[in-house]
């Protein structure tokens, strides 16, 4: 049948029809009458597959030639979400196929809507990395992800009763998953446990013995770069073990035993864990951070050494950056490959090391830094434990040599201490650069909670602040919006999304604020649909759609939200008739399995949305809802049809957010603190354009080195917040009268560590303005304009330029 060529944009729209109904019948064996929508999918999926496959082959063979420097992105999570329209938008035939399925009476969207989320991340951190592959392909850098094949990615969440209730992600529904390649002829044994011989003849010699050794295969999936026909790839390592060679009677007890064993070992890619803002120090995980390392870090050299000969280049040719610390062994494990199987010094081992090495920090919650005790990492990475042993060694004498007598110092610097291995201390000392991921972000690192360490070598630490793919974020997830972005502008802001600035004009011209305020309304109708379809629940395409998805967690305060809503509510209920902006206030988000305050919280908003949207007296003027099971494809339909985007974590606590910049790409107004990113959101929108509540993050970080705060005096002081905090406990809700004691305590008798209480009244007054600036249409429309006009520079295209320029030092001339 008639092929595509490997210029998909070349591609008739009956060529591709043909090809499609081909590909469909020889996959399975049925006519295009009798498959079901799967099949079609998977039928389209392969197509497109086999069109990228033909600029992966080229792009490898490309690079071979002109032997780019290669950067090898290392991270234990992906959230991808669906690939395959951004497959096609990124090839550039999502329209010639749309027509083509067409032709054949088929939906394109319907085919879409097939598709698995691969949901192989927790949150911001997973959803980042998916951005930035997008980005690195896009800007035709030589970049590759390493991560993780789970077998089961971030639980589903059902809501049952108003209690999250949590399902395995089941999402290669025990197939192969379409986008990927398997690669067995490439895999890498992995070891673990066992002893280390050290052998001194002449030179030192570490011979590991005894180990359990697990293969790690690796799946490869095609990372398509947008209409520039590169194609990178984000590799996933699945644990494996190979039984052929264990002897055991077919039909004996043995077999059982090794089969098991198969099972057992094979497990370690199985889950991902489920937390992203806690450790959690479980064996299984330091067993996946380790296998993660060790086999990307043998691919890496590999590579490496089919181009260059001389490992002390290495530096010069690749750079391996760590998302977060969970896969800082790299550092350890690229010193074992350098010392015990290249016998490299220690010296040129860890200037290699050091200068190949970058590490970006997400975190400053101390709950969410990672420590292993020594035992575990003794146990499980003998030789690992030796060399991190060494580096702690070393880098505290250095430490002492520029300070002596600072024992205080040293100790709090140490990469082992208290029986602990400290993975950001690691990773600072093994790596050249040492990034935060906003502004205010880096200043708290330098400054607060890693001084020591910026004090000692000031030169690793920057910022580069995140960004997101505005290919997925705009162009795809709202297909309407960036058609009125390019009639009015033209398509340059698709590969310079700093052209959105072009915009700003239009901020004064009427017609076009009016065209912007349909496409929202067709946003809002779209999802009210999905609510209706998914709740039975109407809403109010004329209301506020205020949006709050994220995990939930303490620190972004979803629980504000409620008690804002309930004080709303209260309002109403006295008079029905008060002057009130109409909204519907939506949550999304999960809550990590053990977090028990987290799961009241959705418990909370669940009660509060099933007494409000049953309330006839207050004419339909509330809505609240809770939309089950949030992830990327969820978060693709809420965005667009957002009004206001609600990002009000405790000043100081978000490392940057990017929702905040997806919500702010798709015209959707900031409420926020001045916290992450919004400060950088609230430059370059002009403040005028959002809405800013709260305590600074330097007030929060003074009330922390002082003990707190008093709830009480707010509590007494503010009969709003009195009678709402009141109500979580007072028969209010028709629930057990315990039901919200530990939300409730932690605000009032636990020194309401997140500034709820002390935020309530300067939010409400913040809510109070957006209402009012709502009911000008064309101040809001107006508003909603200047924060898209604004928003390229939080492209992660831009942010990938920064990276590449000043951590990686790629000397590719790169777009801006
Ligand atoms: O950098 C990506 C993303 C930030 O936008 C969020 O602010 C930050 O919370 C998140 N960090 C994590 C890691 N653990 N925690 N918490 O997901 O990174």
């Amino acid at each position: 049948f008639p092929m595509p060529s490997s210029k998909p944009e070349h591609v008739s729209v009956v060529d591709f029809r043909d090809a499609f109904v081909a590909t469909l019948q020889n996959l399975h064996g049925k006519s295009l009458a009798e498959s079901t929508d799967q099949e079609k999918f998977i039928a389209l999926a392969a197509l497109t597959k086999e069109i990228i496959s033909k600029n992966l082959i080229e792009t490898r063979k490309q690079r071979a030639h002109d032997k780019p420097k290669q950067v090898y992105y290392l991270s234990i999570e992906y959230l991808l979400g669906r690939l395959l329209e951004s497959n096609l938008v990124n090839l550039g035939i999502r329209d010639t196929c749309a027509e083509a399925l067409s032709l054949v009476g088929i939906e394109l969207n319907t085919l879409l809507a097939q598709e698995e989320d691969a949901g192989l991340g927790n949150g911001g951190l997973g959803r980042l990395a998916a951005c930035y592959l997008d980005s690195m392909a896009a800007l035709g850098l030589a970049g590759h992800g390493c991560g993780l094949r789970y077998r089961y990615g971030l639980f589903e969440q059902k809501i049952v009763g108003g209690y999250q209730h949590e399902y395995p992600d089941n999402w290669l529904k025990n197939r192969s998953y379409v986008w990927e390649y398997r690669r067995p002829e490439e895999k890498a044994s992995v070891r673990f446990g066992g002893t280390v011989r050290v052998h001194t003849n002449g030179r030192t010699k570490f011979i590991h013995e005894n180990y359990e050794h697990i293969w790690a295969v690796p799946y490869d999936v095609p990372v398509v770069g947008y209409k520039n026909e590169i194609v990178n790839t984000l590799r996933l390592w699945s644990a494996e073990v190979d039984i052929s060679s264990h002897t055991c009677s077919i039909y004996g007890q043995d077999c059982n035993n090794v089969i098991s064993y198969k099972h057992g070992a094979e497990s370690l890619t199985d889950i991902l864990y489920p937390d992203d803002s806690h450790y959690e120090g479980r064996v299984l995980r330091l067993k996946q951070q380790y296998f993660l390392v060790s086999a990307s870090l043998q691919h890496i050299i590999h590579s490496f050494r089919l181009h260059h000969s001389k490992l002390s280049e290495l530096p010069d040719k690749v750079a391996i950056h760590i998302n977060d610390t969970h896969p800082a062994l790299a550092i350890p494990e690229l010193m074992r490959i350098l010392i015990d199987d290249y016998s490299l010094d220690w010296e040129e081992a860890w200037s290699i090391t050091v200068k190949t090495i970058s590490y970006t920090n997400h975190t400053v919650l101390p709950e969410a830094l990672e420590k292993w005790p020594v035992s575990m990492l003794e146990q499980l990475l003998p030789r690992i434990y030796m060399i991190i042993h060494e580096i702690n060694e070393r880098y505290c004498r250095d430490i002492w040599t520029k300070n002596p007598g600072d024992w205080d110092r040293v100790r709090s610097m140490a990469v082992i201490a208290d029986g602990q291995v400290h993975m950001a201390h690691l990773a600072i000392a093994g790596s050249h650069s040492v990034n935060g991921v906003a502004k205010i972000h880096t200043e708290i690192l330098k400054n607060s909670v890693m001084n020591n360490f910026y004090t000692h070598t000031p030169n690793k630490f920057s910022n580069v602040t995140n960004g997101i793919t505005h290919r997925r974020w705009l162009l795809m997830a709202n297909p309407l919006l960036a058609k009125l972005i390019t009639d009015a502008i033209g398509p340059s802001w698709l590969d310079y999304p700093c052209d959105l600035t072009k915009l700003t004009p239009f901020a004064k011209d009427a017609a076009f604020l009016e065209d912007l305020a349909k496409v929202k309304l067709q946003n809002k109708l779209n999802l009210a649909k999905y609510i209706k379809h998914k709740y039975n629940v109407i809403v109010d395409t004329n209301s506020i759609f205020d949006s709050h998805i994220k995990r939930i967690h303490a620190y972004k305060r979803q629980c504000l939200n409620a008690l804002h809503i309930m004080h709303l509510y209260n309002m109403l209920r006295e008079n029905p008739n008060i002057k009130m902006t109409p909204r519907t206030f939506i949550f999304g988000g999960k809550a990590a399995p053990g977090y028990y305050k987290a799961k009241k919280t959705i418990k909370l908003i669940t009660t509060l949305a099933d007494k409000i949207n049953k309330d006839k007296t207050i004419n339909g003027k509330l809505k609240v809802l809770f939309l089950g099971n949030y992830n990327v494809s969820l978060a693709e339909l809420i965005i667009p049809a957002s009004d206001v985007s609600e990002q009000i974590s405790t000043a100081s606590r978000e490392a940057s957010g990017t929702g905040n910049m997806k919500f702010m790409m798709n015209g959707a107004l900031t409420l926020g603190t001045m916290d992450g990113a919004n400060i950088e959101i609230s430059e370059a929108a002009d403040a005028d354009n959002i809405f800013i509540f709260g305590l600074s993050a330097e007030e929060v970080l003074n009330y922390y080195r002082h003990g707190g705060y008093n709830p009480w005096d707010v509590y007494n002081s503010d009969p709003r917040i009195k009678t709402v905090v009141d109500q979580l406990v007072n028969g209010f809700f028709p629930v057990d009268q315990n039901e919200f004691r530990t939300i409730h305590d932690a605000l009032l008798y636990h020194g309401d560590e997140y500034f709820l209480l002390k935020d309530f009244s300067s939010y409400v007054s913040a809510q109070q303005q957006v209402g009012e600036t709502y009911l000008s249409k064309s101040l809001w429309q107006q508003m909603c304009l200047l924060n898209i006009a604004n928003s390229g520079w939080f492209a992660g295209d831009r942010t990938f330029s920064e990276y590449a320029a000043e951590i990686w030092h790629l000397d590719q001339p790169l777009p801006v």
